[in-house]
């Protein structure tokens, strides 16, 4: 294994090579995701609450033109004429298929022009004088948002109906029992968010202190099995256990389990990418909207944790004080640290990441599944657009609930214990979970 100085301290020779890598990886699963499927395919809405897949790759293309040809390298555009369609605030996603989109030859013929400038570019932008420049951000910032977008494909190849045209190696079993279900958190002052990650997004900024009361949170995600106990207790259909929100939602669309599930002569079964399987009892549950976590943890007895709770049990370290870019510690992840990459196509069971735990012995915070928080997304203190107000800006006081973590389905480059996603409540197409936190008893503070 090479050790690789982090990335506020490579050169630019190193930042470039670095930047190379991350560019063709999105690049690769990018093209995997749409060549898995017929041009028809390509061009259909799966679900309304998606884009056409040859929406969201010429979408990939636009965005990486307008930063790294035009405004980074300065230099001509490619197709100036295509800016408005694959602006995502221009036209919703339902209304995306029945515009004069790029064909899936043209949108791979574009992306493929752009990034043969890009790459142009990336060995002659200098690495300095700007802010959108230094540690070559502008690059990360667009590799990420391509990563962002490949897990958006990789949804809606989830909702997509047909035959499996997705394969990976199935996820790591756990090697491990736990030793505790549960850990404390001590209280007291905590580092949360960064001012010193390169490209960590705007949203993720500055780092700040926050007083977090001690709070008792669960080693582990919620499992099938346990979410699978909650229906069978009438979870869904008593009233005590949801939100006032939450309740109308459940009776407004009838929902009465995760999104993919059925269930068969009494055996839960869940379709993943086109394969229907028996639930895993042990792989954290995955398609389920804020309210349904919240009401899980109601019914459990205890309740989500907050954003600042998430980001202390992932990154708080108790024997320096100091907030770790990871639970593990300062290094980027690796496959023994964390399901992320779409590697596998579904979460790993509990105990599976040994190595990812955080140094109170809390497991699996990053990868395997988004984990929905309490907290609303908002900004925070000192927080600074940067550098366009519609990444984080325009979304923050919105009816959107925060998710930490990453999921199997979020590539490294876009996975950070300071890494914010949003979404609103009723959401269930992505790839979201949830851990249960509480209050600590009188007796646990001792
Ligand atoms: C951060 C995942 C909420 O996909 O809507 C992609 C990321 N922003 N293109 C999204 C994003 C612009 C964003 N999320
Ligand atoms: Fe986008």
């Amino acid at each position: 294994m090479t050790i690789t100085p982090p990335l506020s301290e490579r050169t630019p020779e190193q930042l470039r090579a670095h930047v190379a890598e991350v560019l063709t990886r999105s690049r690769e699963r990018s093209t995997a995701l749409t060549d898995a499927v017929d041009d028809d395919d390509l061009v259909r809405q799966h679900s309304t609450l998606m884009s056409p897949l040859v929406w969201d790759l010429a979408h990939i293309g636009n965005q990486e033109e307008l930063w790294l040809v035009r405004d980074v390298g300065a230099r001509e555009p490619v197709r100036q004429d295509i800016d408005e369609l694959y602006d995502a605030f221009r036209h919703s996603r339902a209304s995306r298929p029945s515009l004069p989109l790029l064909s899936p030859l043209e949108a791979r013929a574009y992306i493929r022009e752009v990034r043969d400038k890009v790459l142009d570019v990336l060995d002659h932008a200098p690495l300095e004088g700007r802010r959108l420049l230094e540690h070559a951000f502008a690059f990360g910032m667009v590799a990420q948002h391509e990563q962002q977008h490949t897990e958006t494909m990789l949804a809606t190849h989830q909702l997509r109906q047909g035959d499996a045209v997705l394969t990976a190696s199935p996820p790591p079993r756990a090697t491990t029992r736990p030793r505790a279900a549960e850990v404390l958190v001590p209280g007291g002052p905590f580092t949360m968010g960064t001012s010193t990650e390169p490209w960590a997004l705007d949203n993720e900024r500055p780092a700040h202190q926050v007083q977090v009361a001690p709070f008792v949170i669960d080693v582990a995600a919620v499992t099938n099995a346990d979410y699978a106990a909650f229906i069978d207790a009438g979870g869904y259909d008593d009233p005590r256990w949801w939100s006032a929100a939450g309740w109308a939602h459940r009776q407004d669309t009838g929902i009465t389990s995760p999104r993919f599930w059925t269930r068969i002569d009494g055996v839960w079964w869940h379709r993943q990418f086109g394969v229907p399987q028996p639930l895993a009892p042990h792989q954290p549950v995955v398609h389920v909207s804020f309210h349904e976590a919240s009401a899980y943890a109601a019914w459990a007895g205890k309740r989500l944790p907050t954003e600042a709770e998430w980001e202390k049990a992932a990154r708080y370290d108790p024997a320096t004080g100091c907030s770790r870019r990871y639970p593990w510690g300062d290094d980027d992840p690796t496959p023994q640290h964390a399901n992320l990459g779409q590697r596998h196509l579904a979460p790993a069971e509990a105990g599976a990441y040994p190595a990812g735990a955080s140094p109170l012995g809390v497991q699996q915070l990053i990868g395997d599944v988004w984990e929905w928080t309490s907290s609303d997304f908002l900004p925070y203190p000192g927080f600074a657009p940067f550098p366009y107000d519609e990444y984080s800006l325009v979304f923050f006081g919105g009816d959107y609930k925060v998710l930490r973590g990453g999921s199997f389905g979020t590539d490294v480059v876009a996975c950070r214990g300071t890494f914010r996603n949003w979404d609103h409540p009723i959401r269930r197409q992505i790839f979201a979970g949830f851990r249960c936190a509480r209050d600590p008893r009188a007796e646990e503070l001792g």
